[in-house]
């Protein structure tokens, strides 16, 4: 729930109680105030935050990815403590994703919210650090990569977010991982965005990028996006978020108005996600099978039972990956699985 909404339902309670003793039916006129307030604000309205692994394959979910397709879809690359989560917040206008330099807080899967932006309907898929303090990198970019894939057909656009300041040796390390995971053509797709612009205490943008290091420059000159300046301490300035989606309209016009796919990806990594697509494929049945029987087991709580949910479906991919990284374990893990088959889960909403 938004600050606002949160601060409408409080309001509407307020009212509701003194409403109360003068007259009853003045409870379904507030309601009707209330929602035609909501529907006309100017705030993004968030819809939702999904954990990427848990959208389901299912028809109904295609249809819905299908009304979706005039989406803008961003997803967020960079290192953590970058910046990510707070652009995705300042973007979105909501406290949607967790900030925190705190370990324990710090995203760890790729996390997706949805809002709509000057009328526009926007996706942000925030998504772990790619630096390697906290996971193992070959964690992060699977779980990055099994976003992209997740979530058809692709973004439109990759934040690549930094903090001001010229590139250090972890900067052009993760810029090598990021080319490794999605190929070449990644930085077609790519925008930097600089975030700490508080830091720039009255320089023009374009006079720190001129007097920048010249590994910087060709940096920002391999991206086809450019780059932006962004001050996630003033999330007021919404004038910061108009510009950034300009910027990106330019980019999408000059792709065609095509997005980065899963096709771009390297050959070897394509070819080991198409097998392990069709690992999920031949499973479908036994895992609709476990899923009605998490069903049966948690219908009293519905928190409990999403999260199982998830869990499995992350240990079903988990296990295909595997699967298809080696198939000689493929008969070995399919023995297994008769005796204890895993489970899928449909889309779970965290807020
Ligand atoms: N001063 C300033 N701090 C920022 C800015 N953007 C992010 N931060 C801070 O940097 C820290 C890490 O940000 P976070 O969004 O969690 O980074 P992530 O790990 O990349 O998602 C947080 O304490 C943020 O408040 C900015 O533009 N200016
Ligand atoms: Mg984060």
């Amino acid at each position: 729930m938004t600050s606002e909404e949160m601060l409408w339902d409080s309001l509407k309670a307020e009212i509701e109680k003194e409403a109360f003793e003068l007259d009853s039916s003045l409870g379904s006129e507030i309601d009707e105030l209330y929602e035609n307030v909501r529907a006309n604000s100017k705030s993004p309205t968030l819809y939702d935050i999904q954990d990427l692994k848990a959208i389901p394959k299912s028809p109904s979910l295609k249809a819905e990815a299908e009304a979706e397709a005039e989406e803008l879809r961003i997803m967020l690359l960079g290192a953590r403590g970058s910046g990510k989560s707070s652009t995705g917040n300042t973007i979105l206008r909501c406290s949607v994703f967790n900030t925190d330099m705190q370990l324990s807080r710090v995203t760890q899967f790729c996390e997706r919210a949805s809002g709509n932006i000057n009328g526009r309907p926007v996706a942000i898929i925030d998504t772990p650090g790619l630096n390697k303090i906290n996971r193992k990198e070959k964690d992060v970019t699977r779980e990055i990569m099994k976003s992209v894939s997740l979530y058809k057909p692709g973004p439109h656009v990759f934040l690549l977010v930094q903090p001001v300041g010229n590139l250090t040796n972890e900067d052009k390390n993760m810029h090598k991982i990021i080319q490794n995971m999605f190929g070449k053509n990644v930085w077609d797709y790519t925008v930097v965005l600089f975030t700490h612009g508080d830091r720039l205490e009255g320089k023009m943008p374009n006079d720190v990028i001129a007097s920048s290091d010249k590994d910087l420059r060709d940096f920002i000159r391999t991206c086809s996006g450019g780059f932006v300046f962004f001050n996630n301490k003033n999330t007021g300035n919404f004038e910061q978020v108009t510009k950034l989606l300009e910027k990106i309209d330019t980019l999408v016009a000059i792709n065609g108005r095509s997005c980065y796919t899963t096709s771009f990806y390297p050959n070897s990594e394509r070819r080991i996600r198409e097998k392990q697509e069709k690992i999920l494929e031949e499973r479908q049945e036994e895992i609709a099978r476990k899923e009605r029987e998490l069903e049966e087991n948690y219908y009293e709580d519905k928190e409990e039972l999403e999260r199982k949910k998830r869990e499995l479906w992350r240990e079903e991919e988990d296990d295909a990956r595997r699967l298809a990284e080696s198939p000689s374990r493929r008969m070995t893990l399919k023995a297994g699985l008769t005796r204890a088959p895993l489970s899928v889960t449909k889309s779970q909403t965290i807020l």
